[in-house]
């Protein structure tokens, strides 16, 4: 059967956790003289005051300060990657997608024990040269990514949907979310796709971080409030699979954007932002907790997406629920770590929940890093630019018309941006 978006669009609200008296007790704000007023932190100020006038400045100071802050009050803090990583390749073939493009699957093992792992699933088209690539992780499996039968069906937890027994994938769901991978304009373009299934990381509800790669790397005892939630283990997974793409000879793993959509797209803003081998990041509707400005309190809320998903972000941040003004962050700085490296939010017009305009004003105010560090020009919108009209500076924005989702309308300028920065060299 086909994940159609609609299922999925309900699917991602009724998750474990997320209780239906929950939805019944909170009412979004979508009325925009509503959203209260609102001072957004500095990223060009630094903690003491100096104000950063200098690339060098921003290099050698401010860009740590802002990343420990989204360490320590959100996101949580990562271990470092595992002494050795081991990879297994575990199929292969040079006959994919009728002989145009090789595909690999590779299981990264993160420890000494067997599990977690995470299964890379590769599509490369045939090139003489190393290519640049995409690389996301997937909701419902690698298997549900692109109808192909060769495709591996997860071992892992799945939560539940369409096609899911017992909370295991099954054949139902192959392909099933074709139309949001796009293998086949991907691979057309000369670009090289890689995707895991996230649960294979982490399994996505709470369980008190027993499972996963918290069971695996968490030292015993209590969990200190700025121990990593799930984004930070899905992030930290990415960053693990770029390790696997740096030794894989048919892909450039210089020319690497890291994508994600919904909380994945949250996943990969923060891999991008901690992960400086990201040559381009990419965040697909992404909304709370990911593009969208925390302060606006438009849609959802952090309240809200701690309540719902109490595992996704670190202790500290749940302090912060209803006193979004207290935060020493906001989501634009978040982008503004990506910086100089190109970086592009998508938002789509029925997807009030992320707040689309909340998305294009962390691009806004993320353009200052960048202006300082590349130039004017970095993003050449003032205001939020009307449906289906993409803006493209070395900072990427569009709103497109439909729900929330990813369509072949997003892939196409992921690929046109991906063009301009990743066929030549991209600022980094
Ligand atoms: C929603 C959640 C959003 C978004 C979405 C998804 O329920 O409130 O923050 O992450 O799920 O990931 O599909």
């Amino acid at each position: 059967m086909k994940l159609l978006p609609n299922t999925l669009a309900a699917l991602a609200i009724l998750l474990p956790g997320a209780a239906p008296a929950l939805a019944q007790r909170f009412v979004p704000n979508y009325d925009e003289s509503k959203v209260p007023p609102y001072t957004l932190p500095d990223p060009l100020v630094c903690a003491d005051g100096t104000p950063v006038t200098t690339p060098k400045l921003w290099r050698t100071k401010r860009r740590g300060e802002i990343l420990e802050l989204f360490r320590r009050y959100m996101y949580g803090r990562s271990p470092a990657p595992p002494k050795q990583l081991r990879f297994r390749v575990l199929e292969q073939s040079d006959q994919a997608l009728g002989g145009r493009a090789v595909r690999k699957q590779v299981r990264i093992f993160f420890g000494p024990k067997d599990k977690p792992a995470l299964d890379l699933l590769l599509y490369i088209p045939k090139s003489k040269q190393p290519v640049p690539a995409f690389l996301g992780l997937n909701f419902w499996g690698n298997h549900a990514v692109f109808p192909d039968p060769a495709i591996r069906l997860p071992e892992s937890w799945m939560r539940p949907g369409p096609g899911v027994v017992n909370n295991r994938a099954s054949e139902e769901t192959r392909g099933g979310a074709a139309s949001r991978w796009q293998v086949e304009l991907i691979l057309s373009r000369g670009y090289a796709l890689a995707t895991a299934y996230y649960g294979d990381i982490d399994p996505d509800y709470h369980d008190g971080f027993q499972n996963g790669v918290h069971g695996l790397l968490d030292p015993p005892g209590a969990r200190p409030p700025d121990a990593w939630g799930a984004i930070s283990a899905w992030a930290w997974g990415l960053s693990r699979a770029l390790d696997y793409l740096e030794r894989e000879p048919l892909v450039d793993a210089r020319r690497v954007a890291v994508m994600g959509h919904s909380r994945l797209g949250k996943t990969a803003l923060w891999a991008g932002a901690q992960d400086e081998r990201f040559a381009l990041v990419i965040s697909n509707n992404s909304g709370c907790g990911g593009a969208a400005l925390s302060r606006r309190r438009f849609g959802e809320t952090l309240w809200r997406i701690n309540t719902a998903f109490p595992h996704w972000f670190c202790e500290n941040f749940k302090k912060y629920n209803n006193r979004e003004d207290q935060l020493p962050l906001d989501q634009h700085m978040l982008i503004a770590l990506i910086a100089p490296r190109p970086c592009y939010v998508a938002s789509a017009q029925e997807d009030r929940w992320a707040d689309p305009r909340g998305e294009f004003l962390a691009v806004k105010h993320a353009a200052p890093v960048y202006r300082l560090l590349l130039g004017p020009g970095v993003f050449p919108a003032e205001e939020m630019p009307p449906v289906n009209r993409p803006v493209m500076g070395v900072l990427g924005y569009h709103i497109r018309t439909g729900k929330h989702d990813v369509t072949r309308y997003d892939w196409e300028q992921y690929l046109r941006f991906a063009d301009r920065w990743l066929q030549k060299k991209a600022p980094r």
